[in-house]
């Protein structure tokens, strides 16, 4: 039986998880589900993932939500100490530091404070929004110092999980010149095999995202 990702083709979240299958040559039935009509609200998918949320992985009866579980699961099954999450526990956990960070911090200050606007509650990308956007990213900046990738010399797990949310905002109107070391690391992830196809997604969010507001970045 193959192994099953629930998705839908802009979430962020959900994107990182297509980079990690196209990254690793993983054969992954895609099946899109359409949020919006209530597809994950029916009582199948509940049954699978009571909190309604995609990505949602079937690996024959095994259930996963939460992309960067997913992530590292995939990893840990499949391609066990594969350098995008290599077995060595400091390496581990510099990784698992910023898929923590991404999840507690950086992608409720980025996406989570835009999400007003695509759930059509304004129509102003507000100063408040911009400014924590910004720091949010100044943060993030602050993993580059040392190294050229996230968390350090080599891609991991840990940038395919940030790219998804940052080429949204980059296709939704961010400048990301302010953030020189971030611009450059973007520029690196040109090296993965699913960056082009995420790119072209990043521009529809774009697209849309840009369709829903008055006043953008
Ligand atoms: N932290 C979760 C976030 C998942 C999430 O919020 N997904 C959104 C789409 S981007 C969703 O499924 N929303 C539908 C819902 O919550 O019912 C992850 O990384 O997988």
């Amino acid at each position: 039986m193959p192994i099953t990702l629930y998705y839908s083709p802009m979430s962020p979240p959900a994107r990182a998880v297509i980079l990690l299958i196209k990254e690793l040559g993983l054969t992954v039935e895609l099946k899109e589900v359409d949020v919006r009509a209530g597809a994950t609200r029916t009582e199948e998918f509940l049954r699978m993932n009571p909190e309604h949320t995609i990505p949602t992985l079937d690996d024959n009866g095994f259930y996963l939500a939460e992309s960067r579980a997913i992530l590292t699961y995939l990893i840990d099954r499949y391609y066990p100490g594969h350098e995008l999450y290599p077995n060595i526990p400091k390496e581990k956990a510099l990784i698992n530091r910023v898929l923590n960070h991404d999840l507690s911090v950086f992608s409720l200050k980025t996406l989570g404070e835009l999400s007003a606007i695509y759930r059509g509650l304004t129509s102003e990308v507000s100063e408040e929004m911009k400014t924590s956007v910004s720091n949010a990213l100044s943060n993030l900046e602050l993993f580059l110092v040392r190294n050229d990738w996230i968390a350090g010399e080599n891609v991991t797990v840990a940038d395919l999980s940030l790219l998804p949310t940052i080429a949204s905002m980059v296709h939704a109107g961010l400048d990301l010149s302010r953030h020189p070391r971030l611009l450059a690391w973007y520029d690196n992830c040109k090296v993965l095999k699913g960056y082009q196809d995420d790119q072209e997604i990043a521009q529809q969010f774009g697209t849309l995202f840009r369709s829903m507001v008055t006043k953008g970045f």
